[in-house]
């Protein structure tokens, strides 16, 4: 740690930073977004497969993302939201759908 001490007229310390603050990796929430065209089964395969869900969790997410225009598939480090959302898009674009992925701070 670079000692930033400094001691005023009155010797007593003065902290000029506080500690080395370590800050918590902040975390990101990976949406998808509905759209008239990607079938409600290759959504559900997709949350299934990238994001670990069960059949009954994917489909209840398909289905309110559906109905509500987007929904939160999971929340992630910044490295692997980032990954999810191009492993959708990978995939859904191979598969020549137009399913759109994002992800945003939470
Ligand atoms: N709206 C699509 C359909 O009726 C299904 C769908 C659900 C598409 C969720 C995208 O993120 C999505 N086939």
């Amino acid at each position: 740690m670079v000692d930033n001490n400094k001691f005023d007229d009155n010797d007593s310390l003065i902290k000029t930073q506080t500690k080395n603050k370590l800050k918590k990796p902040s975390l990101y929430k990976v949406l998808i977004l509905n759209d008239d065209y990607t079938p409600m089964e290759f959504v559900v395969y997709l949350l299934k497969s990238f994001f670990n869900k069960s059949n009954e969790e994917a489909t209840k997410i398909m289905l309110h993302v559906h109905q509500n225009g987007i929904g939160v598939c999971g929340i992630f480090s910044y490295e692997i939201a980032e990954t999810k959302v191009i492993q959708v898009l990978d995939t859904s674009r191979k598969n020549n759908h137009p399913l759109q992925c994002t992800m945003e701070k939470v």
